[in-house]
């Protein structure tokens, strides 16, 4: 008996421009993904094919192209999203205290959009900063403040903390799913 199960999710990924979103889903995908553009939208997507527990994970990342402010506005791409990534970077420089400022914007308007789907904050571009530097107090605040799932730090630079942050939302989203259909 075959029970090997099928399932497709959306994974939004925002956050200002420049902040590594485009960097973080080649690093995660290793470039064996199929990557698509929409320009009506302004948006990329990459498709992934992973395996979990001889099920069939389709993912589907989207990421904004461009220069992206949190005013981004078209509803289709956020639509049917199941999971969101709010990247900013930790540099030491505009970039990063914009884009730290910003993460709760991206939050307002994803959750005006998507309602209560669960969404994680990627502290990207560690390799940049003393570790000695890094101010967790900061990051915990905010993930606790929108109650978003949890924060990780990444590098797409150097990989590091990359595939445990997307694996770990994309395991969570099955196993809801999993859960869901057993049920049935
Ligand atoms: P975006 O998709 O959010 O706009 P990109 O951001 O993925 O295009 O990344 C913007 C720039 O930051 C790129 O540099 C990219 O190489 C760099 N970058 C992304 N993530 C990291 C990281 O973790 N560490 C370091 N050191 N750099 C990173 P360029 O020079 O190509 O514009
Ligand atoms: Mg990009």
């Amino acid at each position: 008996m075959n029970n090997s199960q099928t399932f497709k999710f959306k994974i939004v990924v925002i956050g200002d421009g420049g902040v590594g979103k485009t960097s973080l889903i080649k690093k995660f995908t290793h470039g064996t993904f199929e990557k698509d553009y929409i320009k009506t939208i302004g948006a990329q997507f990459t498709k992934l094919e992973k395996e979990i527990n001889k099920d069939k994970i389709s993912l589907v990342f989207w990421d904004i192209a461009g220069q992206s402010t949190f005013d981004f506005l078209n509803p289709l791409f956020y639509r049917e999203s199941r999971a969101c990534i709010i990247v900013y970077s930790l540099e030491e420089n505009e970039l990063g205290s914009e884009s730290f400022k910003h993460i709760e914007n991206w939050y307002d308007e994803m959750k005006m959009r998507c309602g209560n789907i669960p969404v994680v904050i990627f502290a990207n571009k560690i390799d940049l900063i003393e570790e000695s530097h890094l101010d967790t107090s900061k990051i915990q605040i905010i993930t606790n403040k929108l109650k978003v799932l949890n924060y990780y730090i990444t590098s797409a630079k150097t990989g590091q903390g990359v595939n445990d942050a997307f694996n770990i939302i994309i395991e969570k989203l099955y196993h809801k799913s999993k859960t869901l259909t057993s049920k049935i």
